[in-house]
């Protein structure tokens, strides 16, 4: 939020910077964010780039992760999490909306609003949450390679990073079938591999990292094989481990317990010293230096003296 204006011209572009994070075995940790503050608390917490989370976006919304958000909305929340923080965002495209001509305006409209990359899954629209229900039906292989072809090629800067994740164990296929979508979509131009799963156990998803090598790098999202650690992560040569959807149902408890407790109690104060206090919220905002900007904008020299700050 206050880096200068030269330290933000000599910056990498976002899609460099998570091109950088994304190398085989690095394990970096993308937090899963839905809005301007779950952005600002990942970034201050130290975490190195965002997933902005489709689930958790429309979670935000109040609507449900089948596509009931329009990509417009959700681009609009995209660009409100790339002005609370300078780290690079992966954005969930879901399927891409229709086509490939949605799906090249949406990486377009992506890229545009300040994102590193966009992930497209190779499911049928309207999708459905990968953890919900059984219908779960996978895209004609040619028709989403094609998809990704096209977002490679509208989108202006190259090193925007284009994801292919597929579906294909969520959807109850082999990982021999996972490897060749992967394959077809890696020849198609996708800068890397999201590889999803819905068991509790990482056994599936090792196989798949095992096969793949370092032909391109793998992200995943481990919400159900959570009690797999790092390490392993690491040692399976996994780039990305994106914690997609914690940090909103953190708040999604936290929110209810709260409403709970105090309609029972008809008062706030038995919960008062269990959430953040104000200058907590003041501080990681920056209010100070909003006051001190305040001072320097509202009296500026204007005399030659003063004009000659400017350029400076
Ligand atoms: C999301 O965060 O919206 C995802 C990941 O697509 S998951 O919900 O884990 O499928
Ligand atoms: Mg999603």
């Amino acid at each position: 939020m206050n880096t200068s204006a030269s330290a933000r011209q000599n910056e990498p572009s976002p899609g460099i910077r998570l091109r950088r994070l994304l190398t085989h075995g690095a394990g970096t940790q993308l937090m899963g964010v839905h809005d301007g503050m779950s952005a600002h608390i990942a970034t201050a917490e130290g975490f190195p780039a965002l997933w902005a989370s489709g689930l958790c976006m429309s979670t935000a919304l109040g609507v449900r992760d089948s596509d009931e958000a329009s990509w417009t909305q959700l681009l609009g929340i995209v660009g409100t999490i790339a002005q609370a923080s300078r780290l690079p965002i992966l954005v969930d495209g879901d399927t891409g909306y229709g086509n490939f001509n949605s799906a090249r305006r949406f990486a377009v409209g992506a890229a545009k609003a300040g994102a590193a990359g966009v992930c497209f899954e190779d499911k049928i629209y309207p999708k459905m949450n990968s953890f919900f229900g059984d219908g779960h039906h996978l895209a004609p292989i040619g028709e989403f390679s094609g998809k990704i072809r096209a977002c490679k090629d509208a989108v202006d800067d190259p090193d925007f990073v284009v994801v292919s994740r597929t579906e294909t164990l969520i959807a109850g296929g082999t990982v021999d079938e996972a490897l060749e979508r992967a394959e077809a979509y890696r020849l198609a131009g996708a800068d890397a591999v999201f590889i999803h799963s819905r068991k509790a156990e990482v056994g599936e998803i090792g196989e798949f990292c095992k096969l793949w090598g370092d032909r391109s790098p793998i992200i995943i999202a481990p919400t159900t094989y959570h009690r797999t650690s790092m390490a392993t992560f690491r040692e399976l040569g996994i780039a990305g481990v994106m914690w997609a959807n914690q940090s909103m149902r953190a708040a999604f408890s936290a929110m209810r317990e709260t409403c709970r407790a105090v309609l029972a109690a008809e008062s706030v104060s038995g919960i008062e010293d269990n959430i953040a206090p104000l200058s907590e919220i003041f501080s990681l905002y920056d209010y100070a230096g909003l006051d001190k900007e305040e001072e320097k904008y509202t009296s500026w020299d204007a005399s030659p003296v003063g004009s000659a700050a400017v350029g400076q």
